[in-house]
């Protein structure tokens, strides 16, 4: 039974998890500066959650913006500050948007309540406040905020998955394609020069006939880890073919570029990679084509083609070299 409900409830279903989310627990922000009506509202929603007052609403801004809150309940009637004012930044600072803003009114402040509803907090309670009233909406609130959390995780990653090579974590080949005719394009455009860099290791299928498909596997996921370190944040790295690996280099000239594949075919043979819990070393080498954006291509794919071809000259003429 708790295997069943570990896998209904597991993170890997995002719905399952939000119909077990009891909206409970959670980490609430009470803006209030009037002792008797904070110490009521947080006996009250403190049965549930763990609720930490501010009566300052700088100081409430500032404890907001660290992000660990899951929701914000405000005063409106703060002596000598709009609470409204409080509730617009929450809704508009980037660290706490997508935490649940709600309002705590009096009556005769209706009007201040709908103009905070128009700019997007989620809800309010009028003066007095009614606890269970208080407890029920809170809870809805925290419950549609986890969901939406939860949602937003399962949609990221799904779209890293989409663009991300599972064995090595580097940019897949879709990626490479839709990122390099935008960014190739737009080097023609302002005559600015692009380097590609195609790599292929050496004798790969040795590596796998030695010590089998799985350190092969360590291997590749190492390869391509030691390349990150040796590449800067804006070059593009994807895993173009199974041993084969492509660096989009922006800006990059044709000598830095061969500069940049040198250093990397060095960094690749100097030291042996280390596999099996770091019980084998493994000797890898490289072979890398450089080629650059001409003004007459007519797309990236030309670039890529001579880049291509320069890494079967730097085959042919004994691997381990780079070839321009
Ligand atoms: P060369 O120096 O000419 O590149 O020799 P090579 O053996 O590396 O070349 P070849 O292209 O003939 O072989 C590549 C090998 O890479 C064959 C394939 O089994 C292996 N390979 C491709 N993808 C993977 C992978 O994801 N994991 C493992 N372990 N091996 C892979
Ligand atoms: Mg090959
Ligand atoms: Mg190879
Ligand atoms: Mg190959």
């Amino acid at each position: 039974n708790r295997a069943l409900a570990s896998r209904e409830f597991g993170m890997g279903d995002p719905l399952a998890l939000a119909a077990a989310e009891t909206g409970q627990n959670a980490s609430i922000l009470l803006v209030e500066d009037r002792k008797s009506s904070a110490e009521r509202l947080s006996a009250a929603l403190g049965q549930h959650h763990k609720v930490t007052v501010a009566a300052d609403p700088h100081d409430a801004l500032v404890l907001a913006a660290e992000g660990t809150f899951e929701l914000a309940l405000v005063s409106l009637d703060l002596q000598g500050f709009d609470g409204l004012r409080l509730c617009s930044q929450l809704r508009s600072l980037d660290r706490t948007r997508n935490m649940p803003v709600m309002m705590i009114a009096e009556e005769h402040d209706r009007a201040r309540v709908i103009r905070g509803l128009e700019f997007g907090v989620h809800d309010y309670l009028m003066r007095p406040v009614d606890r269970n009233e208080l407890v029920a909406r809170v809870r809805t609130q925290v419950r549609r905020s986890r969901f939406s959390e939860t949602l937003r995780g399962a949609v990221q990653a799904s779209m890293e998955m989409a663009v991300t090579d599972g064995l090595t974590g580097l940019h897949n080949r879709r990626y490479l394609d839709s990122h390099l005719s935008v960014l190739f394009c737009d080097a023609a455009l302002r005559h600015r020069p692009v380097s590609a860099l195609m790599l292929d290791i050496d004798r790969f299928k040795s590596i796998n006939d030695t010590y089998g498909h799985e350190a092969g596997d360590e291997v590749l996921r190492a390869f391509a880890g030691r390349i990150r370190l040796h590449t800067r944040g804006i070059d593009i790295v994807a895993r173009y073919g199974g041993e084969e690996v492509v660096i989009i280099l922006p800006d990059a000239e044709p000598d830095a570029a061969h500069v940049i594949a040198e250093r990397i075919r060095e960094r690749i043979e100097a030291v042996p990679f280390l596999i099996q819990r770091e019980t084998r070393e493994v000797r890898v080498t490289v072979s890398i084509g450089v080629a650059c954006r001409h003004a007459d291509d007519q797309g990236p794919a030309d670039m890529l083609k001579r880049a291509d071809l320069a890494l079967y000259r730097a085959k042919s003429s004994g691997r381990n070299r780079v070839e321009a």
